[in-house]
């Protein structure tokens, strides 16, 4: 297999500056490390907040950012094992850890101190050979389609541990705050296949239309509805046992916690800047609510979730575009019009 020396990327300098797409140079693999051919990278809004600078934690720069990819390992170092070229490799938010330190000992990789974090830290998916430790690299099966597998890796992941840290049973109800985005739309589908009911929140028609389709059975538009908690608790006899907040909002965080009854769980994933969550102490310990923060998952949660998928129980709505398109893609992002998921093609 030729590997050239440059290649395709999205490269920006500066938190919130140009996004050039241009030639760079295509990165050796360190010893531990995979060089995978990126065929296909879904675009998660977290790419977006490190383009920013949203949060308190510094990105590397110059960045590539990206951190969905699914591609084909073309080379790998000398200490890699388990791998063979040509294998399907997937880039996760999780680049590498240290394996050595308490949480990575318990399993809790993604809350390793030195976690690496691809298009974060470590040059990530929007360019077309990325490198991967190999001991994170998420296994993909061979003949999975690339472009649809791509959103699992981040979005897919994250909400399947989102859902495992809500601590549900069958049969009970799961609202889900952002529904109709990337996250959102595949939480739907990985709570149905968990068995859960689900009450969708988000804005305008279209996402009611959409997140209806992928198996919602109630849907709640914050931009129309006066009395959003009344609205949940009243559809799910006395609020939901669980809510996963995959909205950029921080009122919606704060509406979760009144709209979950007695005992639930409310968790936290989106990451909107500087945000807080706020709960009144009385109210948190006379019902007893749990309030959780939950964070990608580890390698045992992306196979499951992998998992899921390759078995035909999550469909990812994706729409594609060439890696030279990402900027407008960021537009439509935090204009919030995006249905489902937007997966960059890096050949174009
Ligand atoms: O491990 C983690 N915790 C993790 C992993 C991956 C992503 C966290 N995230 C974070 C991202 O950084 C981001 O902050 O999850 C958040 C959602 O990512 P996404 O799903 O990739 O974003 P999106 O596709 O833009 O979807 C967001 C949806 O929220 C809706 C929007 O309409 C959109 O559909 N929304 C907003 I903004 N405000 C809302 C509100 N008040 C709302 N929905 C309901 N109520
Ligand atoms: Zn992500
Ligand atoms: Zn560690």
């Amino acid at each position: 297999m030729s590997i050239p020396t440059t290649q395709h990327a999205v490269v920006f300098e500066t938190n919130g500056g140009p996004l050039e797409y241009k030639q760079i140079a295509v990165p050796t693999p360190k010893p531990n490390e995979l060089l995978i051919n990126v065929k296909y990278s879904g675009v998660c809004h977290t790419d977006l907040h490190a383009w920013k600078g949203d949060w308190p934690l510094p990105t590397k720069l110059p960045l590539v950012g990206g951190h969905e990819g699914a591609g084909v390992v073309v080379a790998m170092g000398s200490n890699v094992q388990g791998w063979e070229i040509g294998d399907y490799a997937g880039i996760k938010w999780l680049n590498g850890s240290c394996m050595n330190c308490d949480f990575c000992e318990r399993t809790f990789e993604p809350n390793c101190e030195k976690a690496d974090l691809s298009g974060y830290t470590h040059d990530g998916s929007f360019q077309q050979y990325a490198t991967a430790d190999a001991v994170q690299a998420a296994k993909i099966p061979k003949g999975t389609d690339l472009a649809h597998v791509a959103p699992i890796l981040c979005a897919g992941v994250t909400v399947y541990k989102a859902l495992k840290t809500a601590k549900l049973s069958a049969g009970q109800w799961v609202a889900l705050s952002g529904a109709g985005g990337g996250l959102g739309s595949l939480a739907i589908q990985y709570a149905k296949a968990m068995g859960y009911r689900v009450v969708a929140i988000d804005g305008g028609e279209e996402k009611g239309e959409f997140v209806k389709s992928l198996g919602a059975e109630v849907y709640v538009d914050f931009t129309k509805s006066k009395d959003i908690v009344g609205e949940i608790r009243k559809a799910t006899g006395g609020g939901v046992h669980g809510a996963i907040n995959v909205s950029v909002s921080e009122a919606a965080i704060d509406q979760s916690v009144q709209y979950t009854r007695s005992c639930g769980t409310v968790v936290l994933v989106g990451l909107p800047a500087g945000a807080k969550v706020t709960a009144g102490v009385f109210d948190a310990v006379v019902r007893s609510i749990t309030i959780a923060g939950s964070y990608v998952g580890n390698r045992a949660d992306t196979s499951e979730a992998i998992d899921f998928f390759a078995r035909g129980l999550i469909q990812c709505r994706i729409k594609v575009v060439g890696l030279s398109e990402l900027p407008s893609i960021y537009t439509l992002m935090e204009e919030g019009k995006i249905l489902g998921r937007y997966v960059v093609d890096t050949s174009k």
